[in-house]
């Protein structure tokens, strides 16, 4: 079959994000005999023409949508990314009488409101490279029945098949990306190359979709198989590479092993991951990440409370959040500290608590990220509880727009006054709005041509001194 993938997705902050997912689906496709193409709209100043004349170029049975973010998870300047969905599938049909297909993390997170919203023929629910040839397979052989995996609405009603997550292998993936698209166009804008060491999360944070996205069961790419990817990867020149798994050090065993086998093999990339459980940072895990050629980590602390902490659910307390703190001052390995301010059970005085951590515990040299408010998803925990406590009657079909839990035991004017206070003096730190400045592309572009190197976030008391001092920008 002749298929069209798009990877839809034109956010381009903190960087523009690689169409892994899209790669890896269309790879799958042409390994299955069809033939590929993708269109990445990323960099495309309009859309809708980039589709019309890619389409206009050859005839498509198939076009698969990759859908990554609903939105930007920013409760103070929150951003909508799929206000325009439904007019480019209609202009989609317009130009082609191709089935749609559509797909990608965010498809997860919310698949039957985006499948009605959207008008698309197709959902995938979770791994595409699996999902989408088998579907293919149904339809060119006219049996009718979508495979597992695949949702869609048949008079007027949402029907879905899940698909067992252990009846996916967790091969890492080994693609050329530069086979599907302009590579050179994200590297020089300091993106990362992302890459899976897993699949899964067993964690039950009361306000996250993981476990929805990816299953609760850990699907492990063999550790050999990672080096050899990080290799692969380094040797086509794509050196940066962030480790996308929602929690890398856990199991701690496989992230230690991977560290182990990473050292003994000379690869030359520098490697990241911004989501370290607390409870899994040790001395010999940071030793391990050194040793392997991690240049940054982020831990995802969310916050200096156990109030707070107990409230998320999460599975650490501030003692262990605390002794990361510790073994973090005790390495030069750079740290992003990132937190979440307004959840169930903060206060005044929780979000005092975590400043505090933040200003006392937090090497200066290190950055701290700081979110406000809580993006609620329908069938999250969170979701109960806000319905509980009287803050959410909306049904879920309009929970697309994004809505958002901010706990009524704090006054959202004072705790924006408060937090920006605190990163005015503090020029470590920095929150969504930083994501979201305008100039923060040509920065990117800038830094890529001095040479510098991911992570930007390294540099922030340089940047934000830089800014301030030339009054680019001043945190107000
Ligand atoms: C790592 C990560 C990041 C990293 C990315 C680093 C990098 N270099 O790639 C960073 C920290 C930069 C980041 C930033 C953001 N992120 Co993020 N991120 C993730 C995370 C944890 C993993 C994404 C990933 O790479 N997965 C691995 C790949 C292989 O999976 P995939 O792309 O989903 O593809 C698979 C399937 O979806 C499907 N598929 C994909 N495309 C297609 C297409 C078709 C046709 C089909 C059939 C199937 C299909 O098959 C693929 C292979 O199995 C996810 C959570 C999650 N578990 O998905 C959140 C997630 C994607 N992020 C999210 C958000 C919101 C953001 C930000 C907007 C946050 C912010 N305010 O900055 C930004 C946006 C960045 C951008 N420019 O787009 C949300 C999106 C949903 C939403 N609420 O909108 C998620 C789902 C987390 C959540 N809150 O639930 N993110």
């Amino acid at each position: 079959m002749k298929v069209l993938i798009i990877n839809t997705n034109r956010h381009n902050q903190p960087f523009p994000v690689m169409p892994l997912g899209a790669c890896m689906v269309a790879d799958a496709l042409e390994r299955a005999g069809h033939q590929v193409n993708i269109l990445d709209l990323m960099f495309e100043t309009d859309p809708v023409s980039a589709l019309r004349s890619k389409l206009l170029s050859g005839y498509f049975d198939i076009v698969g949508l990759s859908i990554r973010n609903i939105d930007n998870n920013d409760m103070r300047s929150p951003e909508f990314f799929l206000e325009g969905l439904p007019d480019f599938v209609r202009n989609l049909r317009k130009f082609s009488e191709a089935k749609i297909v559509i797909g990608g993390a965010a498809v997860g997170v919310m698949p039957e409101e985006i499948l009605c919203f959207s008008g698309a023929d197709y959902a995938v629910l979770g791994d595409g490279e699996y999902v989408m040839p088998e579907l293919l397979s149904s339809i060119e052989n006219g049996d009718g029945v979508p495979p597992p995996g695949i949702a869609r609405i048949s008079d007027g009603v949402f029907h879905s098949m899940p698909r067992s997550a252990t009846a996916s292998s967790g091969a890492c993936m080994l693609l050329d990306f530069s086979r599907w698209i302009d590579v050179k166009a994200y590297l020089s804008r300091m993106s990362t190359v992302p890459l899976q060491t897993k699949l899964g999360c067993r964690y039950k944070c009361v306000y996250c979709t993981y476990r929805k996205i990816e299953g609760e069961t850990y699907r492990l790419c063999s550790p050999e198989c990672v080096v050899e990817a990080v290799h692969k990867l380094a040797s086509n020149g794509l050196k940066d590479i962030e480790f996308v798994d929602n929690v890398f050090n856990s199991p701690y065993d496989h992230a230690m092993e991977i560290c182990r086998l990473l050292k003994t093999r000379k690869h030359g990339a520098r490697l990241q991951s911004l989501e370290l459980n607390p409870t899994f940072v040790d001395d010999a895990l940071i030793d391990a990440m050194e040793g392997a050629g991690f240049v940054g980590v982020g831990i995802t602390a969310e916050s200096a409370s156990d109030n707070v902490l107990r409230s998320l659910r999460k599975s650490f307390n501030l003692q262990d959040v605390h002794n990361a703190a510790s073994v973090i001052k005790r390495h030069k390995l750079p740290c992003i500290w990132i937190f979440l301010l307004g959840g169930p059970g903060e206060s005044r005085q929780t979000v005092e608590e975590t400043f505090a951590f933040a200003e006392h515990y937090v090497r200066p040299k290190d950055a701290v990220f700081f979110n406000i408010g809580v993006r609620v998803y329908p069938g999250t925990e969170l979701d109960t509880i806000a319905r509980k406590e009287g803050l959410l009657d909306l049904p879920p079909h309009d929970m697309l727009r994004p809505v958002f839990y901010l706990s009524p035991n704090v006054d959202p004017k004072w705790l924006s006054e408060r937090a920006s206070d605190f990163l005015k003096s503090h020029m470590n730190v920095i929150d969504s709005t930083s994501l979201g400045l305008p100039f923060l592309p040509a920065l990117h572009k800038i830094g890529y041509k001095i040479g510098m190197k991911p992570p930007l976030w390294k540099h922030t008391p340089a940047i934000r001194r830089f800014l301030q001092y030339t009054r680019i920008y001043t945190y107000r």
